[in-house]
């Protein structure tokens, strides 16, 4: 018998959309004995005729135009907030203090000292709360995870990842309203460091550990905008571009480069580890394939003959690899949604007797700790350590 699990979504953009449609697939592809439920979708007032086709488009029963009585409703049992970076904190507080389960996207918070008072407030509460950093559950970097545990690596020299777009080039892109708002400062908190190298950040503290030391320079390409809601220019705050370099506490060194000024690359999401035995290099635009050079044998040490060595370009669809025996069946791709679905298929696992869903507030924390530490290094043009 399955046990409905009663879902009040926050926000009606593209992660609103990305989630609605992984709740509705979950249970087709994962045996879980919670099925989601759209019970309600949420937005702000001036954006009701918007919140009507969303609601109408993904099936929700109802709506709400203000979050305190979505939040009090006891037929919502959780709360899932795809609403903008600058509402996280004060959703989260309310949703926790209600007691229910939170779903939020990322980043966590606009900083790590809100996002200190978040993970308090959630296990205060003692509620199941997850943040959908989803690019851990892109198969192919699943496996990534797996070949490091099984030791193929072996000891880790660099860390290489880069997170480029191109879509802010123009001049004439204006920030804020309901489209633009991740270049408006005080509703993102920060630009590429918090939208994308959050990202980065997340993928290769799992995959790498944590990082101890950040050296990092930021750049704004473009100093002013039009503001959407004044219809004035407006000093851009957000950082447009984003490097640093970054020692892990394993001793091997990263570097991360973002930018939104990348002609051509429209979500070039991409990390190489390079280790002793061997190295792995994944490429979102290229997302089903995980490349390993293999060096040496993990168990035995012994070195793969000289004239065979090469990189192995792995099609991450057979139905050994990670959520692969879910979909179709081996050759058969899938794509950038169903990483929403396995979030939500190992969230659900979770309050199931799994394994606790990760990456959880707590984790999310550190990650934010680190972005933290980046900005403030690119402010203060020093190395820093992350707290
Ligand atoms: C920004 O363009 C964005 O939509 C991010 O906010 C998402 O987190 C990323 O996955 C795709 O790019």
């Amino acid at each position: 018998m399955s046990k409905p699990l009663n879902i009040g979504l926050i926000g009606c953009g593209f992660m609103g959309r990305a989630h609605s449609n992984a709740y509705l697939k979950v249970n087709h592809f994962f045996k879980r004995e919670h099925r989601p439920v759209l019970k309600a979708a949420c937005a702000r007032p001036q954006e009701l005729e918007k919140l009507k086709a969303f609601a109408e488009a993904w099936g929700y029963e109802s709506i709400e135009t203000d979050y305190r009585k979505l939040i009090e409703r006891k037929d919502i049992d959780l709360i899932d907030i795809c609403a903008p970076n600058f509402m996280h904190k004060e959703l989260t507080i309310a949703a926790a203090k209600a007691g229910k389960m939170i779903v939020c996207e990322k980043p966590l918070a606009m900083t790590a000292a809100e996002a200190e008072e978040m993970t308090a407030a959630v296990e205060k509460a003692g509620v199941p709360n997850m943040v959908s950093f989803n690019y851990r559950r892109v198969p192919a970097i699943s496996l990534a995870k797996q070949v490091i545990g099984e030791g193929r690596i072996g000891r880790p020299f660099h860390y290489r990842a880069t997170y480029l777009q191109d879509w802010t080039i123009a001049t004439d892109v204006p920030q804020g309203g309901m489209a633009l708002w991740r270049l408006d400062v005080k509703v993102a908190g920060s630009g590429v460091t918090g939208d994308l190298l959050a990202h980065s950040i997340d993928t290769a503290e799992w995959l790498n550990g944590p990082i101890q030391r950040v050296v990092a320079a930021t750049e704004t390409f473009i100093k002013q905008r039009m503001h959407v809601e004044t219809g004035k220019m407006e000093p851009v705050g957000i950082d447009d571009a984003c490097m640093f370099l970054a020692i892990f506490a394993n001793g091997s060194m990263g570097t991360f480069e973002s930018s939104r000024y990348a002609r051509g690359r429209k979500n070039f999401n991409t990390f190489e580890l390079n280790g002793e035995l061997g190295s792995l290099y994944f490429d979102l635009e290229d997302p089903h394939i995980l490349q390993y050079f293999k060096y040496a044998d993990p168990a035995t040490g012994k070195k793969i003959e000289s004239h065979l060595t090469g990189w192995q370009r792995i099609h991450v669809t057979n139905s050994e690899h990670p959520y692969m025996g879910k979909w179709w069946v081996p050759g058969c791709t899938i794509g950038y949604e169903h990483t929403f679905v396995h979030g939500f298929a190992d969230f659900l696992a979770g309050l199931e007797g799994g394994e606790k869903f990760q990456p959880d507030f707590r984790c999310a924390l550190r990650t934010q700790k680190v972005c933290d530490a980046v900005l403030r290094s690119a402010k203060e043009q020093r190395w820093l350590e992350v707290e």
